[in-house]
């Protein structure tokens, strides 16, 4: 009987081993080879067989794994043990790192090796994901031969959490540190201080918790909107927590047996409004004494200011083993410096240039005093500014576009770019993802990252130590949605951290489906934003049929209706390929896992109006980048969406739009919609007016419609993106050319756009 459950599984196992990769594992491992023997089955005499006691750790968690329950055994040196699954250490694998292991699957045993404990750790990780998940343990379970030889790409592999804008729990850190773990990653980055909340405990300086540590809750207000500290006697509710010395020692310990580095950041120079609102007698000052505005800036010519700050990373560096300390430094607004009375000083006395060689100035005084006592700064990138000490590290949060700039400065540099890796940006484009901070990062984005600038040199590729995500938690309420904003872009993450780059899509998408499971046994709120469906569509130039296509990144059954009804309906179909719609319709689509729906319905609106696929030409010429596809923009029934520079409108700069359209015979119409998009801030605005002239014959045109904005004026510039269709109805009237004119807004002293992605004729 067991060998036919061995067999069975063995083949369900070399079945679900036929894709790419032979074991599903994020990230992908190194090598995987699979063997030609029999495989491993485990029975109820298997045990872990330890020769050294460094590798107990190991074992312990191995032991602990769902479902395992197996004993752990001391075994003899260079033993071979029958049934063991064999834990050790071993001095030939220096060249796999630190963090490296080899993990062989025979009949006999399973043999897991490393040169230090970290890797022995991530061999078990490893396991965690090799193991099935089943109710009855995994007692009869085959593991089919193979040999794992494993290494990360980076040796920084990191994932941020804010605790500022919004507190979390020390319970939920932990589970944090577990999730890093799980991925194979080492370095936990803590926001610890932030303009509105100081949330670690400061023995010498108890104010920053007292009072930092909690604001006062205003309603109807964001959390920095008119931001107060809270202090005692206040009646008004109150917001915050932090986390005692205590607390802070267990989860550095925690992490540590998780191989997780923790490293601190304590903001400097600026993000720190609540420490000026605990003692505003650091707040620059103007020639007379008076204070400043806080804009959360320490004053760089006030001996306190160092001192407030050594006194706080003294206890830090008590509390943080790590080599790095992160001491922020994004974003400073340096004005409250050009008029402060001591900043002007220090400026004179060291002939400083400019407000950025305050900044440096500030900066260079905590790299010599982390330096001073063995540990390494590491900084924004905006401390690039001005001269800085070439022994700090930088963590560049812009676009990957420009890393390569950032990298020829030649500092250590972790790759956290804003385009890329922050999980505060939207997951999809759905109207029903959670209000996030902006942004739209995919999962798929995550996934196609690459880390290693194709056209930077060799010689600096070396300054890159490693990639991490940023969790910015103003739109971040509760670990729940923290939770929500990670996972599963955090599997994507450890792919770029871990594994040696290339990239296979379709490959990772069939391992992240396998670990979805897991991510639920664990009870992680995962976004399923993955599942959301998306729709493309495209017109076909000789039917006139509008070709209606749905996807969704991650591999599911999707069903749709078209009758206006939600699915799943009794309506619904299945969808098995694009649709040819010949008539306007609404798409509800959504996708399902064992009939039940993954997400809320995506509803998509196709518009198969008369001017679709007219010839057209264009009067005008569309500048730039915003060429879209020429005339045929304005007639392919599709619509640009709320971003302007996607490719999908046109853009017409210090000029009149005028379009010239034709139908293929004498087409009865009675209304013609301008879709346009506004932003004044960069320039983009609705037209002033816009006129509609038909002829039947292509020489006597009539005009039957002209349409005039009104808005008062000035228009204010803003960076509010708006769309709108300028519809224009008229009495029915044949005709087979039709011209559309916009007159664009003039504006003293600036180009202005206009933007249009269709003229909808009906
Ligand atoms: C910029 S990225 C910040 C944060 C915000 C974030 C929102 C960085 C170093 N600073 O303070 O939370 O944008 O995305």
């Amino acid at each position: 009987m067991k060998q036919l459950i061995t067999l069975v599984a063995y083949f369900l196992i070399i079945l679900s081993l036929a894709g790419q990769s032979p074991l599903r594992i994020i990230p992908e491992p190194f090598r995987v080879e699979q063997g030609q023997g029999q495989p491993f089955t485990i029975d109820a005499q298997t045990a872990i067989v330890l020769r050294d006691s460094i590798a107990l750790p190991a074992a312990q968690r191995l032991a602990a794994l769902p479902g395992a329950n197996f004993p752990i055994k001391w075994g003899a040196k260079g033993g071979a043990e029958e049934n063991g699954i064999i834990l050790e250490l071993s001095p030939d694998l220096d060249y796999l790192g630190d963090e490296g292991y080899t993990f062989q699957v025979r009949q006999e045993a399973i043999t897991i090796r490393a040169f230090r404990p970290a890797g022995l750790f991530y061999a078990v990780e490893t396991a965690r994901q090799l193991f099935p998940q089943r109710a009855e343990g995994l007692i009869g379970y085959a593991i089919p031969s193979f040999d794992v030889e494993d290494h990360p790409r980076f040796s920084w592999r990191g994932l941020h959490l804010d605790v500022s804008r919004h507190f979390m729990p020390v319970d939920f850190i932990k589970k944090y540190i577990d999730y890093l773990a799980f991925h194979k990653l080492n370095t936990f980055h803590w926001h610890l201080v932030d303009g509105i909340g100081w949330r670690i405990e400061i023995k010498s300086h108890p104010e920053l918790t007292d009072w930092g540590a909690w604001r006062v809750v205003k309603e109807g207000k964001m959390p920095w909107q008119d931001f107060e500290v809270w202090k005692e006697g206040d009646e008004r509710p109150r917001y915050g927590g932090f986390y005692t010395q205590e607390e802070i020692r267990e989860v550095v310990a925690y992490a540590r047996e998780r191989f997780v580095t923790v490293v601190p950041e304590i903001e400097l120079p600026g993000h720190s409004e609540v420490v000026f609102q605990c003692y505003p007698e650091l707040l620059c000052q103007d020639s007379l004494g008076n204070p400043l505005r806080n804009i959360g800036v320490y004053c760089a010519g006030n001996p306190a200011s160092y001192q407030l700050l050594e006194d706080v990373l003294d206890e830090v560096l008590e509390l943080f083993p790590s080599e790095y300390i992160h001491i922020g430094g994004d974003e400073v607004n340096k004005s409250n410096w050009g008029r402060c009375a001591r900043c002007q000083r220090l400026m004179a006395e060291q002939q400083y240039p400019s407000l950025h060689d305050i900044q440096s100035h500030f900066i260079n005084h905590f790299d010599k005093y982390l330096q001073a006592r063995g540990r390494k700064l590491i900084g924004w990138h905006e401390i690039l500014e001005g001269e800085l000490s070439p022994s700090a590290s930088i963590m560049y949060w812009g676009g990957a576009g420009q890393a390569a700039a950032y990298l020829r400065r030649g500092h250590p540099t972790v790759l956290t770019p804003g385009s890329h890796l922050y999980f505060d940006h939207y997951q999809s484009q759905s109207p029903h993802e959670p209000k996030a901070w902006g942004g739209y990062t995919p999962l798929k984005e995550v996934y196609e990252y690459e880390p290693v600038p194709e056209e930077l040199e060799e010689a600096y590729r070396a300054n890159i130590l490693g990639v991490q995500a940023n969790v910015w938690t103003e739109y971040m309420p509760d670990a729940r949605q923290v939770e929500y904003m990670v996972f599963p872009r955090i599997a994507a993450l450890s792919e770029l951290g871990w594994a040696q780059g290339g990239k296979d899509w379709p490959g990772f998408r069939e391992k992240l489906g396998a670990l979805l499971p897991r991510y639920e046994a664990m009870g992680v709120n995962y976004a399923r934003s993955a599942f959301r469906p998306q729709a493309t569509f495209e017109l076909d130039p000789s039917t006139k049929e509008l070709v209606a296509r749905l996807e969704t990144d991650l591999e599911a059954e999707l069903v749709y209706t078209l009758d206006g009804s939600e699915p799943p309906s009794p309506s619904m179909h299945p969808y098995t390929g694009p649709l040819r719609l010949e008539h306007s319709a609404t798409i509800k689509a959504v996708a399902l896992k064992d009939g039940q729906p993954l997400t809320e319905s995506e509803t998509f609106e196709a518009v198969l109006h008369k001017a679709r696929g007219a010839a057209v030409e264009l009067h005008c010429t569309p500048y730039g980048s915003y060429q879209a596809k020429g005339g045929f923009t304005l007639v392919d029934a599709n619509f640009g969406g709320n971003k302007w520079g996607n490719g999908q409108w046109l853009g017409i700069l210090d000029q009149d739009f005028e379009a010239a359209l034709e139908f293929d015979s004498l087409t009865l119409i009675r209304q013609v919609g301008f879709s346009c998009i506004e932003e004044t801030g960069a320039g983009i605005y609705f037209p002033v007016n816009v006129e509609v002239e038909v002829s039947a014959d292509g020489q006597h045109f009539k005009k039957v419609k002209t349409w005039q904005n009104n808005r008062p004026k000035p228009i204010p510039r803003t960076s509010d993106i708006r769309t709108q269709t300028i519809t224009l109805d008229f009495a029915p009237i044949a005709c087979r050319y039709l011209r559309v004119k916009a007159a664009y807004q003039k504006v003293e002293g600036q180009g202005v756009f206009i933007f249009v992605d269709e003229v909808v004729v009906e």
